[in-house]
């Protein structure tokens, strides 16, 4: 079996995989420059909100934060031949590309991670039940320091909540979802390691140390997801120019298109 299949194999059955040292110091800190540029305007501009609560932002890749150039800089990287490898073991058929976040430490330290699959925040629970039998988002979380990573419930990809897992979650039953479980499983992640893993397993991200982690979100293009894309996070035509490989926004494109 090629590495390319013992990835998708991994991703298939657990539901996501790690690669130590995927990136090098190199292209980490060209990408750290980028993302610190977004991360302090982004502030900037929601005190409040990251003063109270907030613990992640979006739409890095759009225009509101970042010059043109930095954006090309970002989108060549997500793009890059490296990263479609990875993405093309786990989507084969025409992936499109659907946003980025990035993940910080909340600034209040009595904040807690939480557990959750992301359909339940658009799902009531039977909806979430079909959702897991169905394409699901991809998301590549590219941390760029050193952090306690993510703790994951291996296999939750493919099978509904034990009541453990569902009552903390959903916080039923008197449970809330900082609690501990006793499946997860703790990824500590170092600045160029790459974690692939699938949006509607279960999962928390650990806050800590001086995690600033960039996630990219994919999917496979014949699920309905291009409702979730922002336009303005995709490339503009004259950009498109300057991008390497551009075929992952293409295919959003043109899904937004039909
Ligand atoms: O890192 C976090 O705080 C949560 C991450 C997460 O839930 C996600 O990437 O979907």
């Amino acid at each position: 079996m090629d590495n390319q299949s013992q990835l998708k194999t991994c991703y298939d059955e657990q539901g996501y995989f790690v690669i130590r040292n995927y990136f090098t110091s190199s292209e980490i800190s060209s990408l750290r420059q980028v993302i610190s540029k977004f991360h302090e305007r982004w502030k900037q501009d929601n005190v409040d909100f990251y003063q109270e609560e907030a613990f992640n932002s979006s739409l890095i890749t759009g225009s509101q934060y970042l010059e043109c150039e930095d954006r090309v800089q970002l989108f060549n990287f997500i793009s890059s031949t490296k990263i479609m490898k990875l993405v093309d073991s786990v989507i084969p058929n025409n992936p499109a590309f659907m946003n980025t976040q990035l993940f910080f430490n909340p600034v209040n330290p009595q904040q807690k991670d939480f557990w959750h699959r992301d359909c339940q925040y658009d799902l009531d629970v039977e909806d979430q039940k079909k959702a897991i039998q169905e394409t699901q988002v991809v998301h590549l979380r590219i941390p760029l320091f050193d952090e306690l990573g993510m703790e994951l419930v291996p296999g939750t990809h493919l099978r509904w909540d034990n009541d453990e897992e569902f009552n903390v979650r959903q916080e039923e039953k008197g449970r809330v979802s900082s609690e501990e479980l006793s499946l997860g499983k703790k990824i500590e992640l170092a600045a160029g390691d790459l974690l692939v893993f699938s949006a509607d397993m279960i999962h928390r991200g650990l806050y800590g140390l001086d995690r600033l982690a960039l996630d990219m979100l994919v999917f496979d293009s014949s699920a309905n997801f291009v409702d979730y894309v922002d336009d303005d996070c995709l490339p503009s035509l004259s950009m498109l120019d300057k991008i390497i490989n551009p075929e992952l926004f293409l295919t959003t494109m043109q899904l937004k298109s039909q």
